[in-house]
């Protein structure tokens, strides 16, 4: 039987009560999901916690995501109402492209207090998310230099901080937070294929598998190309298959090696650009 993942440490309780108290104090939420998993990243308690406070819903990582997928995603999100912003946080620009969103998202506000004679008071911002979704990356953009600690771990930032931009934000950045239990387990599953859970806390041939009947139903090819497999491969059931990229790997029959090569290469880009969970 596959292993339950599970991932919600002390810290993450903790940070969601922070982002509590935090929350009447921001004038817009910045929503980080990961644009390969749009509905795995989206941590239920995070929506809720938000409620009605306005919000701009981020997809990031999209360099990494199917881009038509992004796109199906976007119109998803748009339909409910909610404002969309795809990006590679990464990128130059993030900064200018973010705050922008951020003052349409809050045009009505921004106006109301022009007429009250307030003029460019700064917007209080709160960044959240899963671990690992670029929470740390987008905010050292808009900052403008390197201030949050960043690193393709997950649980890399442990405490909430105010920082300023020069655009006339006010930011807090807060530690990735999970859910004390998922869905179901393809969530788990998700989440862990693309880097947001401890990669101490889920098995590896696990994991592999479950790439593997993504890519069976996606795009073959791409794991045909990167392990030179015969054209035929998927012919063999998924243990099989990842027994034969095991040969191939030069790892002769230990799996969880190829796994850990594999689940690399995924995260990478090496096996192209994919999206895991469809609208
Ligand atoms: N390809 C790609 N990589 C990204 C993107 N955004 C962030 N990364 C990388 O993802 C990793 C995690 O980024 P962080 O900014 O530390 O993520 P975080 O959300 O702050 O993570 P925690 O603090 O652990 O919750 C880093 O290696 C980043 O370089 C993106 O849009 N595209
Ligand atoms: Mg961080």
């Amino acid at each position: 039987m596959a292993q339950v993942i599970q991932w919600y440490p002390g810290h993450m309780a903790k940070a969601f009560r922070l982002m509590r108290e935090n929350l009447k104090l921001v004038d817009i939420v910045f929503e980080l999901v990961d644009a390969r998993i749009p509905l795995a990243s989206r941590n239920p308690e995070v929506d809720k916690l938000i409620g009605t406070k306005p919000r701009l819903l981020i997809m990031t990582k999209a360099d990494l995501a199917d881009p038509k997928a992004t796109q199906s995603w976007r119109t998803y999100f748009e339909k409910q109402g909610l404002a969309v912003l795809v990006l590679d946080s990464r990128a130059p620009k993030t900064a200018a492209t973010v705050t922008k969103a951020a003052r349409t998202v809050l045009a009505d506000q921004i106006a109301a207090q022009e007429e009250r004679g307030i003029h460019q008071r700064p917007i209080r911002a709160m960044l959240a998310g899963v671990p690992n979704v670029g929470k740390s990356t987008l905010l050292n953009h808009l900052v403008t230099k390197n201030v949050a600690q960043t690193a393709n771990k997950p649980g890399v930032t442990k405490k909430v901080a105010w920082l300023k931009t020069p655009a006339g934000l006010e930011i807090l950045d807060s530690p990735g937070v999970l859910w004390p239990k998922f869905e179901d387990q393809e969530i788990g599953m998700h989440l862990a294929l693309t880097g947001a859970v401890k990669d101490t806390l889920f098995a590896k041939d696990d994991a592999a598998l479950a790439l593997l009947a993504y890519f069976r139903q996606q795009q073959p090819t791409a794991i045909i190309d990167r392990y030179h497999l015969d054209q035929d491969a998927f012919d063999l059931s998924d243990v099989e298959l990842l027994l034969a990229i095991t040969a191939k790997l030069g790892f002769q029959d230990d799996y969880d090696k190829a796994a850990i090569r594999m689940l690399n290469d995924l995260r990478s880009g090496k096996l192209g650009r994919y999206t895991l969970d469809r609208p």
